[in-house]
């Protein structure tokens, strides 16, 4: 299907699935999603394979009118797949860095979006909630690091400090690890929108 993007001339080819615009999907680990913020800003790859929309579109659509987000996990070792949905999903614009804001969580893949405990035991509360944090690219560092999260890490991604999810990473650091469930490691996955 096409989707028209506010502002946009253009239609823009997605896949939907009961009306979920699918704006991302990862299919094993042979793509590379080091890619530059330009790239990430403007969107790459194909809908049938490894794919991501564009921050400035999930930025026109998501601030045109409310959004759901749901995720899509297959972990690689069990193959079993998992899900996690957020009633509220909205992405800032380029001055605010793309923001990643979410709210409101259901599913069996726990929480990886919103970690708000001290996963080191150390008082590290929060260092891995990607709610509120920037996007960030190897080019364009925008994390709460001191080093660059992206660097690292094989691709871009809302990262804090630096992460316990990450759906655009490469084979050693895509994951989605939250307190509820044990650490998924994430070979394929898509990120889906709605209209609420
Ligand atoms: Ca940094």
């Amino acid at each position: 299907m096409n989707i028209t993007v506010p502002t946009q001339p253009d239609l823009v080819p997605v896949i939907s699935v009961f009306d979920w615009i699918m704006f991302h999907q990862h299919l094993g680990y042979t793509f590379d999603w080091q890619l530059p913020w330009a790239d990430y800003k403007a969107g790459f790859g194909s809908i049938d394979a490894d794919f991501w929309l564009g921050l400035e579109k999930l930025h026109l659509l998501t601030s045109s009118q409310p959004y759901r987000l749901r995720v899509e996990l297959q972990e690689w070792s069990t193959n079993l797949w998992y899900s996690a949905e957020y009633w509220s999903f909205k992405i800032g614009d380029e001055l605010d860095k793309y923001r990643l804001g979410v709210a409101g969580f259901s599913g069996d893949a726990g929480d990886g979006l919103m970690w708000e405990d001290d996963y080191n035991g150390d008082g590290s509360f929060g260092w891995y909630n990607h709610n509120g944090m920037n996007f960030s690219t190897y080019d364009s560092d925008n994390d709460e690091a001191i080093a660059n999260c992206a660097s690292g890490r094989g691709g871009g991604f809302w990262y804090n400090r630096c992460f316990l999810a990450c759906l655009m990473c490469d084979s050693s650091s895509n994951s989605w690890w939250t307190d509820e469930v044990s650490e998924l490691y994430v070979i394929n996955s898509r990120m889906m929108i709605k209209p609420q």
